[in-house]
């Protein structure tokens, strides 16, 4: 092997564990009890508990799920994915363009806040309940939502249609088990 041939090879190794590390922050589970619950400044998956957390999960392309009770999501730059789940969840995805799903797992009844912040955001929340949508910066910002319930600001594309949803929730599933944080 010449001496050329080494060096690119072990640049292309070096690449792929950089890479490696960037991705490879330890899945955390927050405190069973709730309360405060920070991530990494790396990519990280974080489950929420049955209680209230409040789950800040910094920079880099963040999973979270905050689970049962009312949950505050606050995630950093990044394209992060967000679901609030069951209770009356606060998800704020910042800037990136976050897919924030206040649809699967909800409770009857709750009441989500979401708030997209800068870049192009899709956000879900057609569930039967009186959800907050603020879409907020960015020129292509999707959501559905209940249009006889829900109150939607900054949003350039609205739909109800359920079929619509359909597919959005299939693209938001796939890209959840891409991240290997389906339930
Ligand atoms: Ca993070
Ligand atoms: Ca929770
Ligand atoms: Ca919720
Ligand atoms: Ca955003």
């Amino acid at each position: 092997m010449s001496r050329t041939v080494k060096l690119i090879l072990m640049g292309a190794l070096m690449l792929a564990l950089a890479a490696g590390a960037a991705l490879a922050a330890a899945p955390l589970i927050c405190p069973s009890g709730g309360g405060l619950c920070v991530g990494t400044p790396e990519a990280d998956t974080i489950t929420g508990s049955g209680n209230v957390d409040q789950i800040f999960a910094l920079e880099g392309e963040d999973f979270v799920d905050g689970w049962g009770g009312n949950d505050l999501i606050y995630a950093n730059e990044d394209a992060d994915t967000l679901r609030g789940a069951e209770g009356s969840d606060v998800l704020r995805g910042n800037s990136g363009n976050d897919s924030i799903d206040a649809f699967s797992f909800d409770t009857a009844g709750s009441t989500d806040q979401i708030f997209g912040g800068g870049g192009n955001d899709e956000i879900l929340a057609e569930d039967g309940n009186v959800d907050s949508i603020d879409c907020g910066a960015g020129l292509l910002d999707r959501a559905f939502m209940d249009p006889t319930k829900d109150t939607v600001t900054g949003c350039e594309l609205v739909s109800s249609s359920g079929e619509v949803q359909a597919d959005a929730m299939k693209s938001l599933s796939q890209e959840t088990k891409a991240m290997g944080a389906t339930r």
